[in-house]
């Protein structure tokens, strides 16, 4: 598998790199993440097939709480069983606060002096984006790179937080005694998102009391996959309880990924994902390369002077990024193009007993250029191609008798075959036209000649006319015969 996949990576490239599990490639891919550089799409493309063999830990919890302690024990613990260990410390203050970062940094330096274990601190520093898209990619890279444990540790505040630890295989809500009267403020945040809770500090008085309280919260809720999350007892500084919790871990682990409702949930996250890269990507096209600065400066202030509403403004740069359907229209038209949501006659196909007679009209006759002849073998027709505007005619003989167009032949005698008509999106148009109760003879786009996406509608339900239908931009524009 991971052999395979190396090989479909461009040899040489960061993203091969990682996915051999390069420590020093790893380590700038993060920093190019980090940093919200242009290359990061390029990288996770490269390693994305590569992704999906490790476990992620997302470790939330209260400032102080040992979350630190916790991950350096655990991490110790699965090294002692062999695994890579990947760590990242999620530190949603300025990067230039760090004081946190620099103790776990300092603290973590015994463990990372062991090639098997790769850490990091994660600060924001690109300004679109931000920390959970850089973790989210920056776990990618661990887990393409062959780490089997990640482990992410966050201070559970705030939706960049929420986004990180809800995109982990498991996560794992530190808290520790005394804090009884903080569970219902804690709640609204990260308590239903705990897979687990490890009560850490279990030396200290109080943590009876706390687990109690722990268990009457959580019992208020039923999860979906119904799973009842475990409370483990730990002290971190001691290397206590450990082993249970790691144990703890691999059972949800196993127990999520025999569950149809994880599917669910993974598709949930998937689409969740997608919508903030989009929502990122938008705005970059739309504020960083589409309105010129002085463009936007304008329409920030003839908004502010009230002169403009924000909705047109919007849809003024929107329009400037050729984007929504009735803008682009209009984009469209002035570069000379017509609008994506338009339909066009993509070509008309004529029925001829003889393309060599027919070319003395079209051709000869009315000037029109012979682009091409094409035989499409299976549907046993030559076909003239005669470029006309931004459609084109087509001179459909036949073969033979016993084909389409043979048969059209004898039936009716040359003359208009079919109109062929090109849609934005094959299956909508489909779709629709069987609501409306038009006989289909394609239920379903097929690959019709050159490889494009095409349907054929009855006759009966245009008023007489063979109707083809073509999604713009597949295959090579020829002809479907039909
Ligand atoms: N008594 C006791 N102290 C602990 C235990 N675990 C951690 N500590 C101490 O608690 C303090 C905070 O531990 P960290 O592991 O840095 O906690 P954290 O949750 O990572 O803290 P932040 O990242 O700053 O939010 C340190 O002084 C640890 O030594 C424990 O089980 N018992
Ligand atoms: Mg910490």
């Amino acid at each position: 598998m991971r052999n395979s996949l190396t090989t479909t990576t461009e040899p040489g490239t960061i993203a091969h790199k990682i996915l051999t599990g390069d420590l020093r490639a790893v380590a700038r891919a993060i920093s190019r993440i980090e940093n919200g550089g242009a290359e990061t799409a390029a990288i996770l493309r490269g390693i994305y097939a590569g992704t999906g063999r490790g476990l992620t830990i997302g470790i939330t919890g209260p400032p102080g709480a040992g979350k630190s302690s916790l991950v350096d024990r655990l991490a110790a613990h699965y090294r002692a069983s062999g695994l890579k260990v990947g760590i990242l410390a999620v530190d949603p203050s300025s990067p230039f606060s760090g004081g946190a970062i620099l103790g776990d940094r300092i603290r973590m330096q015994s463990l990372s002096t062991d090639p098997g274990i790769f850490i990091r601190s994660m600060a924001t520093r690109g300004n679109l984006g931000g920390l959970a898209r850089a973790t989210i990619d920056s776990v990618a890279v661990l887990d393409a790179a062959g780490y089997d444990r990640i482990l992410v540790e966050t201070v559970g505040v705030g939706q960049d937080e929420i986004d990180i630890v809800r995109a982990a295989d498991v996560t794992l809500v530190v808290l520790v005694p005394g804090m009884g009267d903080d569970i219902q403020a804690i709640k609204a945040g990260i308590m239903e998102i705990g897979d687990l809770f490890a009560i850490n500090k279990a030396e200290r008085e109080g943590v009876e009391r706390m687990e109690r309280e722990l268990l009457a919260s959580l019992e208020m809720s039923v999860r979906p996959d119904g799973w009842h999350p475990p409370i483990i007892r730990t002290v971190a500084t001691r290397n206590q309880g450990i082993d249970s919790l790691a144990e703890a871990i691999d059972r949800y682990a196993a127990y999520r990924k025999a569950q149809p409702a994880a599917t669910a949930r993974n598709l949930h996250l998937v689409e969740h994902r997608l919508h903030e890269l989009l929502r990122e990507e938008l705005l970059r096209i739309v504020l960083g390369d589409a309105i010129p600065a002085d463009d936007l400066a304008a329409l920030v202030g003839s908004v502010a002077r009230r002169e403009l509403d924000p909705y047109t403004a919007v849809g003024e740069m929107l329009r400037h990024a050729g984007l929504t359907p009735t803008m682009q229209r209009e984009a469209g038209r002035d570069a000379g193009m017509r609008g994506a949501m338009d339909l066009a006659i993509q070509h008309l196909g004529v029925a001829v007993s003889s393309i060599e007679e027919s070319l003395k009209f079209w051709r000869d006759g009315l000037g029109l250029e012979l682009k091409e002849v094409e035989l499409v073998e299976d549907q046993g027709v030559r076909v003239a191609i005669l470029p006309i505007g931004e459609s084109r005619i087509e001179l459909l003989e036949a073969t033979g008798d016993e084909t389409p167009v043979g048969r059209f032949l004898a039936r009716r005698g040359a003359g208009l075959h079919h109109l062929c008509l090109e849609v934005d999106n094959l299956a909508t148009t489909l779709d629709s036209l069987k609501k409306a109760g038009i006989r289909l003879i394609d239920e379903q786009p097929r690959i019709g000649a050159g490889g494009a996406l095409v349907a054929f509608v009855h006759p009966q339900g245009t008023g007489g006319v063979l109707l083809e239908l073509t999604q713009k931009g597949t295959g090579h524009g020829a002809p479907a015969g039909s």
